[in-house]
């Protein structure tokens, strides 16, 4: 959800005005992964301090601010040896702001300091622990803790290695991190691990190296009195070295292609010029190195992983991002589900007369595919509204109303309207966003934030199943006292737990939509339909259909069909139909033979192994049987990639779809 990017030159002489331009080009080519704050960590001129440098905004304008600092460096003579710390933010915890930037502080010494990507979910614990130990926080991010962690044990053990501090740390880490570390007790050396977020080192030598593999070095930390561990470094002919800690290989590729991708709970440090990797554990079939690996891509290939534009990419990364959402949330082994950011307002919402969903496009969406469990969950009226429709009629709100304002960037205009209209006449106002510090986050009394990471393409996709899920959280939390309800919220949440695996089988239907994608890709119309928990699929379907590819689409309630759009069918028509054993399966079928009927072929979206429907037509795609009110997720996924494939078959550009914005700040 960030970039991190570190450089160590070890004997490779540069000035900190080329140490710090360096820096700043890695950021710019992370900031697609964050892009609300920025910072730097090098070292003072007289290499006994460091110098930190952050801004809220994009990288730009933290690279103005490092010229009006150091307008005098160029001047400056080179240094042998250096590490210096370079971060782009997407919070998660506290607004983009310059004090919660990363690097993060241990103390205003920086004895230690930090760029982290991830959420650490247990930070509230372990800060209490360092507060009680005298520590101050300066930030309201979970990172700041582990540059106090460090600090405080280093203080505890100062005989340990910058290597072993970090080991430690992250053993009291819980949720998803990638860290690159830098201290002023260990200067011009590294130190960087991941857990679930991703990071690659990156290696620049003049000749070439002797080995194409890092030696894992297993074993426990040792502790007092500590034994010198006989690291197996790696064997450089001449010493000259450079390292690169990065998110992802588009920040160092000009630099160099050989890397090595970190795995998780590895501990990566550069010592004296040498590169080691630890673990501290050894499991039985665990390799005994780290592979250095040669890229041979292109630095815009790279950008996008291996995905020709952001959409896609965005698409596939629905298994991690709907994770990232329930981080910290749902506790998967006791059934419980918490929501920080509006957890106080719980029994005030549980009183209140009706609650209104609000928003545009997508997240009006996302609304629609809720309602139905949320009026389950809640027992409370729930009405779903289009922000401009919702303001064009006046609607009458009450004080015991509770309104919810569903927006990816948090800025759309015509739903901040809508938002500031219901906060007058007094209503309960709870924002779901994606950007940490937006106005609907500020405007809002309480929220959600749904922590999807930055989304670049237009057509929103995993912003879609992230405020989704949120709401179906909120569901849950809203009937946890409820006892008619537990069988269904375990139902629920098992669901959920089940979601990324569920999301990665039907992402390999991918080649099966391109084919479908290939007849259609020319027709001039495509009717989605569906019913009862995959209308919303239906409607958002059609949205990404008409907004990527041009092409004309609709969706259709399938209980509408003989009220009117029936009419539209024959045996040249498009049509696509979702038919899932839920409890609208029967009417689905019954729409389904008055299509056929009318010798309209549609495509089907059934269940796996479901034979039975698939017979009734010879294009199907087989999703994953889930719990019936999050099929929705699923559903949404198919029709992603079939609009994307649609748009790059027309040649359409897919990441900036004509007279559309990603942020719709204008009514
Ligand atoms: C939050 C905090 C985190 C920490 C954690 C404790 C942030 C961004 N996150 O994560 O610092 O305290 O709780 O477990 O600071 N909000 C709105 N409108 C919105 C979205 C959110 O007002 O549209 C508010 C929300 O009421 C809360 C704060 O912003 O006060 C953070 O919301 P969150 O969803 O990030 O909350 P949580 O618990 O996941
Ligand atoms: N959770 C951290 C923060 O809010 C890191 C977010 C990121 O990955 O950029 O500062
Ligand atoms: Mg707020």
């Amino acid at each position: 959800m960030c970039g991190i990017f570190a450089y160590l030159n070890y004997l490779t002489p540069k000035t900190r005005h080329e140490v710090l331009e360096l820096l700043v080009r890695g950021l710019k080519r992370l900031e697609y992964r964050g892009y609300d704050s920025a910072g730097v960590a090098i070292d003072s001129a007289d290499g006994k301090d460091m110098v930190l440098v952050k801004r809220s905004g994009q990288v730009k304008k933290l690279e103005e601010a490092i010229a009006e600092k150091f307008s005098d460096l160029c001047n400056e003579e080179q240094i042998d040896i250096h590490c210096g710390i370079a971060h782009t933010r997407w919070a998660t915890h506290g607004v983009p702001s310059e004090v919660n930037a990363h690097p993060q502080r241990s103390d205003d010494h920086h004895s230690f300091v930090v760029v982290h990507n991830g959420i650490i979910t247990n930070y509230k614990d372990v800060k209490t622990y360092l507060t009680m130990h005298g520590y101050t926080f300066e930030s309201d991010t979970d990172t700041e803790i582990i540059a106090k962690l460090i600090h405080h044990l280093y203080k505890q053990h100062p005989q340990y290695s910058f290597r072993e501090l970090v080991e430690q740390v992250i053993q009291q880490l819980e949720g998803a991190f990638a860290v690159a570390i830098k201290s002023k007790h260990f200067p011009g050396e590294c130190v960087a691990s991941r857990r679930g977020s991703p990071l690659l080192v990156g290696i620049k030598t003049k000749t070439r190296l002797a080995t194409d593999h890092i030696p894992i070095l297993y074993g426990k930390v040792p502790l007092l009195p500590r034994t010198e561990s006989t690291s197996e470094f790696m064997p450089l002919e001449d010493k000259q070295v450079e390292y690169f800690f990065a998110s992802d290989a588009a920040a160092l590729i000009e630099h160099t292609n050989r890397v090595i991708y970190l795995e998780d709970d590895d501990v990566a440090a550069v010592k004296d010029g040498a590169l080691s990797i630890h673990r501290l554990k050894k499991c039985l079939d665990d390799p005994h190195a780290r592979e250095i690996t040669t890229l041979k891509m292109e630095i815009q290939e790279i950008m996008k992983g291996n995905y020709q534009y952001f959409m896609q990419k965005e698409i596939f990364e629905q298994s991690e991002s709907v994770v990232n959402t329930m981080r910290g949330r749902v506790n998967f082994e006791n059934g419980t589900v918490t929501l920080g950011g509006i957890k106080d307002y719980i029994p005030e919402i549980k009183r209140c007369r009706r609650l209104m969903l609000i928003g545009c496009g997508t997240s009006y969406h996302s609304a629609v595919a809720t309602r139905q469990l949320l009026e389950e969950l809640t027992e409370l009226p729930v009405m779903v509204e289009l922000a401009s429709d919702f303001l064009d009629r006046n609607t009458p709100i009450f004080r015991d109303d509770v309104c919810f304002f569903i927006s990816q960037s948090g800025e759309t205009a015509d739903t901040l309207m809508a938002l500031r209209y219901c906060k007058q006449r007094g209503a309960l106002i709870v924002g779901i966003t994606n950007t940490v510090g937006s106005s609907i986050c500020r405007e809002s009394h309480c929220g959600v934030h749904i922590n999807a990471g930055p989304e670049i393409g237009v057509a929103s996709t995993k912003a879609y199943t992230s405020q989704f899920i949120s709401l179906v959280m909120f569901g849950l939390v809203m009937s946890e006292d409820r006892i008619s309800l537990q069988q269904r919220r375990q139902e629920i949440i098992k669901g959920l737990a089940g979601l990324e695996s569920a999301i990665r089988k039907v992402l390999k239907l991918d080649p099966l939509v391109l084919e479908m994608a290939k007849d259609l890709y020319q027709h001039k119309s495509l009717l989605i339909m569906g019913r009862g928990y995959n209308f919303a699929t239906c409607l958002e379907g059609a949205l990404k259909v008409k907004e990527l590819t041009y092409m004309h689409s609709e969706g259709i309630m399938a209980g509408e069909l003989k009220h009117g759009p029936l009419a539209l069918v024959d045996d040249s028509m498009p049509v696509l139909m979702i038919i899932l054993r839920d409890p609208v399966y029967a009417k689905c079928m019954n729409a389904l033979q008055q299509v056929t009927a009318r010798e309209g072929r549609p495509i089907l979206i059934c269940e796996e192994g479901d034979e039975e429907t698939k017979s009734f037509s010879s294009r199907a795609l087989e999703i994953p049987r889930i719990v019936d009110c999050l099929q929705g997720i699923l559903t949404v996924i198919p029709m992603q990639l079939l609009s994307y494939h649609i748009a790059v078959l027309r040649g359409c550009n897919v990441d900036c779809p004509r007279n559309l914005a990603k942020s719709v700040t204008v009514e």
